[in-house]
C-alpha cells in the first residue's frame, strides 16, 4: 500500500465513553483508567494484521484522549516504514519505537516494533507518555527490555487460596477453567502487557502433582490461549515427585531414565496443548518440597533433567535457590550459596537459578543474596516477592521500588562497578537467558491488589523487569499520574507519601538490620520473642541473637562467617562493624546496646528512635492523604484513608511490642521523654490471629 493510499483509508472514528467509565473508581481500570471526559475523535491507522496488532489499535482508542495527530501503527518490515530509515536494530523482537514522522507531508505519531508485540509495548509507552503529561508532538521514544524473562510467579493453590495472598482468592477459577473464560482474565493480560511483563507461573512453588494432570493442562491452556496476543507465556510450577504421585514410579530419582522419560511424556503432552508454554518452576528440596536431593543427586541434575525435557520445543527451567534444610545446623543465610555455588557452570543452557533478592526471605531489609556475585557461568533470575508478606499485608502502604532498586543497584563487589542488575540482565557475563521473577500480589478483590497503592508495587516491578536502572521515584511518579491524574499537588504528595513508606516498615518493624521478627506462620504483627519452635530458624530469636549485653547476628569470622561468600569490597565491608552501612548492622553483627552510633545516639537510642521514626512516618502519611480529599475520587481516597488508619493502629503495636520486648531482655530505660510501650509485654504475646489470611495450607 503506498502512503498516499494509508492516508485516504485512515478512519476517524469517535471514541464513546463506554458504560462503565462515569461510575465511582473502585481501582478495577489499575493505571489505565479511561479519559474522563468525551475525547471526540482519534485517527489510529493499523498497517497489518494481528490479534496483537487490533489489540494495540483497540487499547489506543480505548484509553487515548484525542491525540493531537494521527497514529500510524505498523511493522519495521513494511515498505512505508522501512523507507524511513529508522533505528530498529537493537530493539530485539520486543522493542518499540515511537515517534512523530512526516508521511506524505503529514506529521503523524508512528509506532512500529520488528514485531507485532514491540507495537503493543509501543502502544502503552505512548498511552504512559501522553497519561504522564507528555507531549503530543515531536514524540521519540525508544525503548528494548533489558531482561528477557519478566514473569509473575503466582503462589495460587489449586482450591483458589492463595499462600501468602492479602487480595482475596486466586484470580484463576480453576474450577470453571476451561470452558468459562472470566474476562477479567483479558484484564489482567492487558494490565500485564502494559507494563511489560511476558510471562506468568500460574501456580504455587508449593506445587500438587495435579497441575500436571490432563484437566489442569487444558485448564492452563486456555489461560494460555487468551494471554498469547498480549505477549504472555504461561509457565507451572512442578512437583518433583510427580513421576511417583502421577506415574505410578517407585522413584523420582532424577538420573533414573525412567524418570527422565516420563517427564519427557509430560512435557511432550503440554506442549500439544499449550505450543508456546514457557517451562518449569521448581522448588526443590525447600521446606518439606521433595527434590534430587532425597536421592544424593544435586539441583543441577534435577534441574538439567527437567531441562531437557522441554528443551526442543524451546522451553526453559527456572530452579530456585531458596533452599534451607532442617538438618543443617548452618546459619540458614549461608546455605543458599554452599549448596549451589559448586554447581555454577553445571546447569544446561535451558536453566536459571532464580535466586530472591536476600539470603533469608523477603525481609523489609536484607542485604543482596551473595549468589550475585558468585555463579557467573550461570544465569541467575532474581526473586521479587510484590505480595507483601513482611511489610503488612495488603493493608499497610509500603511502596516497593525503593527495595527493589536498593538491591539492584547494589555492587557485587566482583568486578568493579558491577551491580546486581548487571547481573541479572545478563550483561555482566553476557548471558543471552535473563529474568526477573515478582511474587504476584494479585487477587480476586476488585481493585486487584487489596489496596490501591498496592498496585504500584505490581506496575514497579513490571517497569523494572523493563529496566531494572529506572529509578523508583521516576516510577512512582508516572504511576502516580497514570492513577490519580496529572494535579501537580496530588502528584507530588503521593510521591513523596510512597518513596519513604517502605523505610517506614523497616523502621517500625526492625531497623538497623534486624529481620524476622514476625510472629509464627501468618506472620502478622511482631513476635520477636518467639523462641519455641521445632527448626531453630523459625524462631525470630535466632535471627536477633539479642540478649543484656547486645544484639544482632555475629555473621563474621568471629560467628557464621557469611560475609565470606561475599566478594572482593562487599566482604571487606561487611566483616567489620565500622565499615557496614548502619541499615545492615545487626544482619552482619553482634554489638553492644551502648555502641555508639554515627549520629551520636547508643544504638539502643537509635533503636528506639527508629521505632518512633516509623510510627510518625505513617501519622504524616494520613496527614498529606487528608490533604487530599478534595482531589481524589470518593471511594479509593476513603479506602486508603481507612487503611492508614489500620497502618497506624498496627505500626503503634510493633513499636510497643518490640520495645517491651527489648527493655525485657536489655533492662535499659528508654530515653527521656519517649512514650512508654501502651501494653506490658504479655499482653503482646497473649495476642493470636490463627485465622489471619494468606497462610500457606
Ligand atoms: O517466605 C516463605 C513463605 C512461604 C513460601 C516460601 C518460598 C511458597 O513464608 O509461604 O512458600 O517463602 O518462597 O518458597
Amino acid at each position: 500500500m503506498t502512503s498516499a493510499r494509508i492516508w485516504r483509508t485512515v478512519i476517524a472514528i469517535p471514541l464513546f465513553l463506554s458504560a462503565n467509565s462515569a461510575a465511582a473508581e473502585d481501582g478495577y481500570a489499575l493505571w489505565l483508567r479511561h479519559p474522563a471526559t468525551s475525547v471526540g475523535q482519534i485517527n489510529v491507522k493499523r498497517l497489518g494484521d494481528s490479534e496483537t496488532m487490533r489489540i494495540a489499535e483497540a487499547e489506543l482508542r480505548r484509553d487515548l484522549a484525542a491525540p493531537t495527530q494521527p497514529i500510524v501503527l505498523a511493522l519495521a518490515t513494511m515498505p512505508a516504514v522501512k523507507a524511513m530509515r529508522l533505528p530498529f536494530e537493537g530493539l530485539g523482537d520486543e522493542g518499540y519505537l515511537v515517534r512523530t514522522v512526516a508521511i506524505d507531508g503529514q506529521r503523524v505519531t508512528l509506532v512500529a516494533g520488528n514485531s507485532d508485540r514491540g507495537v503493543l509495548y509501543g502502544t502503552f509507552a505512548l498511552i504512559r507518555h501522553l497519561a504522564t503529561g507528555g507531549s503530543g508532538d515531536a514524540i521519540d521514544l525508544r525503548s528494548a527490555p533489558k531482561v528477557r524473562l519478566r514473569v509473575l510467579n503466582h503462589w495460587d493453590n489449586l482450591d483458589e487460596s492463595v499462600e501468602r495472598g492479602y487480595a482475596g482468592q486466586s484470580i484463576w477459577d480453576w474450577w470453571t477453567l476451561p470452558d468459562f473464560r472470566d474476562p477479567r482474565y483479558t484484564d489482567y493480560a492487558r494490565a500485564n502487557a502494559s507494563i511489560g511483563i511476558n510471562g506468568t507461573v500460574l501456580n504455587n512453588v508449593n506445587a500438587k502433582a495435579e497441575s500436571l494432570t490432563a484437566p489442569y493442562i487444558a485448564k492452563a491452556a486456555a489461560l494460555a490461549d487468551i494471554f498469547r496476543p498480549w505477549g504472555i507465556r504461561v509457565y507451572l510450577s512442578v512437583k518433583f515427585s510427580a513421576p511417583i504421585e502421577l506415574g505410578g514410579l517407585k522413584t523420582a530419582d532424577p538420573r533414573d531414565p525412567a524418570v527422565a522419560a516420563w517427564w519427557k511424556a509430560k512435557a511432550d503432552e503440554i506442549y500439544r496443548t499449550i505450543p508456546d508454554f514457557g517451562g518449569f518452576l521448581v522448588k526443590a528440596n525447600s521446606e518439606g518440597q521433595p527434590g534430587p536431593r532425597d536421592y544424593g543427586a544435586s539441583h543441577a541434575d534435577g534441574a538439567n533433567m527437567l531441562a531437557a525435557a522441554v528443551r526442543d520445543h524451546g522451553g526453559i527451567v527456572m530452579w530456585r535457590a531458596f533452599v534451607y534444610a532442617e538438618t543443617d545446623p548452618e546459619d540458614r543465610a549461608k546455605q543458599a550459596y554452599t549448596e549451589f555455588k559448586p554447581l555454577d557452570g553445571k546447569f544446561a543452557d535451558n536453566v536459571l537459578v532464580q535466586v530472591k533478592n536476600g539470603a533469608i526471605d523477603f525481609q523489609p531489609r536484607e542485604p543482596f543474596h551473595p549468589l550475585f556475585g558468585a555463579m557467573p557461568r550461570t544465569p541467575l533470575m532474581i526473586e521479587f516477592q510484590i505480595t507483601k508478606e513482611y511489610l503488612g499485608f495488603a493493608t499497610h502502604l509500603a511502596y516497593l521500588g525503593p527495595l527493589f532498586t536498593e538491591t539492584l543497584d547494589a555492587k557485587t563487589g566482583r568486578k568493579p562497578g558491577e551491580t546486581v542488575a548487571d547481573v541479572v540482565d545478563g550483561q555482566a557475563e553476557h548471558h543471552s537467558l535473563s529474568g526477573m521473577a515478582g511474587v504476584a500480589n494479585i487477587g480476586r478483590d476488585r481493585d486487584w491488589s487489596g489496596s490501591t497503592f498496592n498496585q504500584a508495587n505490581w506496575y514497579a516491578f513490571g517497569r523494572l523487569a523493563w529496566d531494572p536502572d529506572l529509578s523508583a521515584e521516576a516510577i512512582a511518579r508516572a504511576w502516580a499520574k497514570q492513577t490519580f491524574g496529572n494535579d501537580p499537588q496530588v502528584v507530588d504528595t503521593v510521591t513523596t507519601m510512597m518513596m519513604g513508606s517502605r523505610e517506614a516498615v523497616v523502621d517500625y518493624t526492625g531497623a538497623l538490620g534486624l529481620a524476622h521478627l514476625v510472629a509464627t506462620s501468618h506472620h502478622y504483627g511482631p513476635g520477636p520473642w518467639v523462641a519455641d519452635l521445632a527448626r531453630p530458624e523459625w524462631n525470630p530469636v535466632y535471627y536477633h541473637r539479642a540478649d543484656a549485653t547486645g544484639i544482632g547476628f555475629d555473621r563474621t569470622a568471629t560467628g557464621s562467617n557469611a560475609v565470606s561468600q561475599y566478594a572482593g569490597p562487599a566482604a571487606k565491608a561487611f566483616a567489620k562493624a565500622d565499615t557496614t552501612p548502619e541499615s545492615l548492622l545487626l544482619w552482619f553483627h553482634h554489638v553492644p546496646w551502648n555502641r555508639r552510633m554515627a549520629n551520636g545516639r547508643t544504638l539502643w537510642g537509635d533503636l528506639v528512635a527508629h521505632y518512633d521514626q516509623g510510627v510518625a512516618y505513617v501519622a504524616g502519611m494520613q496527614r498529606q492523604w487528608d490533604g487530599l480529599k478534595s482531589k481524589i475520587d470518593e471511594e479509593r481516597w476513603q479506602k486508603t484513608a481507612t487503611y492508614l488508619a489500620i497502618q497506624n493502629r498496627e505500626a503503634r503495636c510493633w513499636r510497643d511490642a518490640s520495645l517491651a520486648y527489648w527493655m525485657a531482655v536489655n533492662h535499659l530505660p528508654l530515653p527521656a521523654g519517649v512514650r512508654p510501650p501502651e501494653h506490658d509485654l504479655p499482653w503482646y504475646k497473649a495476642q493470636q490471629f490463627p485465622l489471619a489470611p494468606g497462610q500457606a495450607h
